[in-house]
């Protein structure tokens, strides 16, 4: 049987980021892929990244969570992306509460980019209480994670390490802390907290960009490979691969932000 996949999150219509590129990357993984839509983030083309944020009716997206559970229930993965607003949270809680995922990743989308005012932005408590406790792996960019370890600042790689360890004491067994291009330095790291230590992704920078639907790819793909039965750091280490190939072609082909990934799926080994 194809390992199935869930994933919970919002839509990004330029197939860049969001629930477009999460069940891209579960194909390309070669794992069979189920979407609920929480929201619809529309990016205005006149004004760059500015976007309009419609969350979805709570009722639909029950429904849709549960047809999808219905349709496969012993999916393999649960991955959860943007969620949006509390009330949002608060089905998702419902669904984790009703459901056994084995495992669970959950991208905590604050955030579209780490700059820019986003109405996900009030839900950071509810995050940290509803969802974050039942993750398997949890991955924050620097400034999530800030948030989610209690307001700290993340200047170093062993800040970064510490705001892990600090948001594993809410209960996900693995935190996967990511520096990306945010920290000094010629290296993008990230840091991975499995209960006991922590190990460091480390990767020379491509550039100084930040790359549109990174964070996304990269836990589609770490949920596309534990579906598959890969251990949770060696999925972390493929993910990074991929995302680190998808942001090389951009900085060296100037390719538009959709295209950034369909590159990558198409120089990475197919399926393995
Ligand atoms: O990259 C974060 C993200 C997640 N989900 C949706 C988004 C974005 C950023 O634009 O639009 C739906």
């Amino acid at each position: 049987m194809i390992p199935t996949a869930h994933v919970i999150a919002g839509s990004e219509a330029t197939g860049g980021a969001g629930i477009q590129v999460d069940l891209k990357t579960f194909h390309q993984r070669g794992v069979y892929g189920m979407g609920t839509l929480t929201c619809i983030v529309s990016f205005d083309p006149k004004q760059g990244f500015n976007h309009r944020f419609v969350p979805v009716d709570p009722q639909v997206i029950a429904d849709q969570i549960e047809a999808a559970q219905g349709a496969f229930p012993k999916v393999d993965t649960l991955k959860i992306g943007m969620l949006g607003t509390p009330e949002t949270i608060d089905v998702v809680a419902s669904a984790l509460a009703a459901h056994r995922y084995r495992s669970i990743v959950v991208d905590p989308v604050l955030v579209c980019k780490t700059d820019e005012a986003s109405p996900a932005q009030m839900t950071d408590r509810a995050l940290r209480e509803k969802i974050v406790p039942q993750a398997t792996i949890v991955t924050p960019n620097l400034f999530e994670a800030g948030v989610l370890a209690g307001g700290q600042t993340i200047e170093s790689v062993a800040d970064l390490a510490d705001a892990a360890r600090q948001i594993a004491t809410l209960g996900p067994q693995y935190v996967l802390a990511k520096g990306g291009v945010e920290l000094p330095g010629d290296e993008a790291v990230d840091v991975l907290w499995d209960g006991n230590d922590i190990h460091v992704l480390s990767v020379p920078k491509v550039g100084q960009e930040r790359i549109h639907g990174a964070g996304c790819t990269l836990a589609a793909a770490i949920a596309a490979e534990v579906a598959k039965g890969t251990d949770v750091l060696s999925a972390a280490e493929i993910a990074k691969n991929l995302v680190t190939a998808g942001i090389h072609n951009r900085l060296h082909s100037a390719a538009p932000f959709a295209t950034v990934w369909q590159k990558a799926y198409e120089s990475s080994p197919h399926h393995s």
